[in-house]
């Protein structure tokens, strides 16, 4: 069979093994339409299936997780863990929380996790998990009960050397923090490297909170000085304002540029002064409001409920919320205001057609498996400093992490030249690369 007949056989297999998971679907379509060259060089990989055992999670587990509310009512969760691929280290990924959770979403982060956690360099394999669990609205009572009653299940599959979660959308510090109790409660042991993402005092590292945000503008930084351009009196928007648009917005301020606009699932909020980023986090993070409450404390600021962030005008955008978020439309209108680069701190914000858009129009595009990876590039720190009972200052573990930001966007760029795409294919590059990793390892290993 020929290359790209083989690479189509492995994607009807895909959609026909996974009936209605259409994000694992799209996910696994965008990387196998890089494999090509990389399968035409190394017909090994080819012949030994690897194709075929990467599209295929070594395990998948789904839980009943029933817990009790404030009112007395017992509420019952389904809860996930995708554990997709060990060859280069324990599953590594997080744990999302949200009510739009189901298997297909768990799949498309833990197939993206394989490839972003193989461009770090780092030890680690893919996984990823959660639970249609809601947190908005509940009580701290509620959220701790709930990740006790998850960990309860989870427990069993995890451990420093098997399986390490962290946060994503819906679980930070606070969460990280109730599900590591649970765990050592019922092991016994403390088993700091079981988690990453702990709050900085106990086994958490400096940095973690805003390795993500931080890192995927250190890659838009890489990518913009390719061009000779730089964050300076640069107009930005940022989608989102959670963990990772945060520190995207604190970042980009560092390195004087000017966030104009972000956003929560409610509506987008502009403020022409630049994000106040204090005034932001104390919304955000210690109210837990949405972003329409900035706009009420502050009067140069606006919210608006209709249309999307993406219909401000900016020369950077970082898309920092969900998967499809930025529509072909929104990319459009991206186009025609002149955007310089998107850099994806989400998983997969863009839709393919949005990805295309920006293509066609020679805009720097930094996909998240590279963009975003500076967050599981932390974990990955944390384990590190957790396995040598060790604690690294602020500025040690940041510049490590710009480090392996700088690796992760030279990578993307030589394996696209490499195999024949343009240096600015990053795309391309990211997938290729990530591929080679866990394919060298993977063939090393035996078909296991
Ligand atoms: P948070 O829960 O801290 O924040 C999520 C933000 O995105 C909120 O502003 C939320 O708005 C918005 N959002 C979530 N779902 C939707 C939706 N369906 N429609 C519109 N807006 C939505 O999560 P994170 O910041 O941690 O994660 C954001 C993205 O970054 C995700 O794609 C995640 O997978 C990715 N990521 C996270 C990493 C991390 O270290 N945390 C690492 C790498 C990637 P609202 O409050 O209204 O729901
Ligand atoms: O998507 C991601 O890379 C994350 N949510 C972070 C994973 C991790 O293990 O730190």
């Amino acid at each position: 069979m020929n290359v790209s007949a083989h690479i189509e056989a492995v994607y009807a297999e895909v959609c026909r093994r996974n009936p209605g998971e259409a994000e694992f679907h799209q996910a696994a379509a965008e990387v196998l339409e890089s494999l090509a060259p990389a399968l035409e060089r190394h017909p090994e990989y080819a012949d030994t299936g690897i194709v075929e055992r990467l599209v295929e999670p070594e395990r998948q587990l789904i839980f009943r997780v029933p817990w009790v509310d404030d009112q007395g009512a017992v509420q019952v969760n389904r809860g996930f863990r995708v554990e997709f691929n060990s060859a280069l280290g324990p599953y590594k990924g997080g744990l999302r929380f949200h009510p739009s959770v189901n298997l297909g979403i768990v799949k498309f982060l833990g197939f993206e996790q394989i490839f972003k956690n193989a461009l770090t360099g780092m030890a680690i394999g893919g996984g990823k998990g959660g639970a249609d669990f809601d947190p908005k609205g509940r009580s701290d009572g509620e959220i701790m009960r709930f990740c006790q009653s998850f960990m309860t299940e989870l427990y069993r599959h995890l451990g420093e050397h098997t399986d390490v979660p962290a946060g994503d959308i819906g679980v930070g510090g606070r969460e990280i923090g109730y599900l590591f109790g649970q765990y050592r409660r019922i092991t016994n042991r403390y088993e700091s490297g079981v988690l990453t993402g702990k709050p900085v005092g106990w086994g958490g590292s400096h940095v973690r909170t805003e390795a993500t945000g931080y890192g995927a503008v250190y890659f838009a930084q890489e990518m913009l000085a390719t061009r000779g351009q730089n964050f300076e009196g640069r107009r930005v928007v940022v989608s989102g304002s959670g963990n990772v648009a945060l520190y995207a917005v604190e970042k980009v301020h560092a390195l004087g540029g000017r966030v104009v606009a972000c956003s929560d699932s409610s509506g987008y909020l502009v403020d022409e002064d630049g994000i106040d980023l204090e005034l932001l986090k104390q919304v955000k993070e210690v109210r837990r409001e949405r972003v329409s409450a900035y706009a009420e404390a502050k009067r140069t600021a606006r919210f608006s409920a209709r249309g999307t962030v993406y219909d401000v005008a900016c020369d950077i955008a970082l898309p920092c919320a969900t998967q499809n978020e930025v529509r072909c439309e929104d990319a459009v209108a991206l186009v025609k205001n002149g955007i310089l680069a998107v850099a994806e701190g989400a998983n997969m914000p863009c839709t393919p057609e949005a990805v295309r858009v920006f293509r066609e129009a020679g805009v720097l595009f930094g996909p998240g498996k590279a963009a975003n990876a500076g967050g599981v590039a932390t974990s990955a720190l944390e384990m590190q400093q957790n396995a040598a009972r060790d604690s690294w200052s602020f500025e040690q573990t940041e510049s490590r992490l710009a480090e392996v930001m700088r690796g992760v966007h030279a990578e993307c760029r030589t394996t696209a030249e490499a195999y024949g795409a343009g240096p600015e294919d990053y795309v391309f590059g990211a997938n290729v690369a990530g591929f080679l990793r866990v394919a060298r390892a993977m063939t090393a290993q035996g078909v296991i």
